[in-house]
């Protein structure tokens, strides 16, 4: 979408702010916000319970999830996806309810990039 836009703090040519009133043109493309997915680590939570959980919701194959849980267990925590902020949701509340249902207290969590 193509907008007429009027910038008085930004001047990139070395004219007056009434020059570029009336010839500047700005492409807008809003970028939406993308959100960090997180697992923790805890002492409890079955390492196969883990990257069944990395294969099943987060698309990986049982090697990328092995090596990103014993990454998680030894650092303490780690990125696992990068999304949109419904699909971060969506994530986050598929990992918890599937944790709670077999009782194991891993958390995953979601943060601005
Ligand atoms: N630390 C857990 C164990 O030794 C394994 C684990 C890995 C738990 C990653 C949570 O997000 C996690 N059984």
């Amino acid at each position: 979408m193509l907008d007429r836009l009027v910038m008085m703090s930004d001047n990139d040519a070395p004219n007056g702010p009434e020059e570029d009133l009336l010839t500047e043109t700005k492409t807008k493309t809003a970028k939406p916000p993308l959100y960090k997915v997180m697992l923790l680590n805890d002492d409890y939570t079955p390492m196969e319970f883990v990257v069944h959980i990395l294969e099943r919701f987060f698309g990986m194959s049982h090697s990328q999830a092995f090596e990103l849980m014993l990454i998680v267990h030894k650092k303490g925590l780690a990125v696992v996806g990068v999304f949109s902020f419904e699909v971060a949701e969506t994530k986050v509340s598929q990992v918890m309810d599937f944790a709670r249902r077999h009782q194991h207290p891993l958390q995953c969590t979601m943060e601005k990039e």
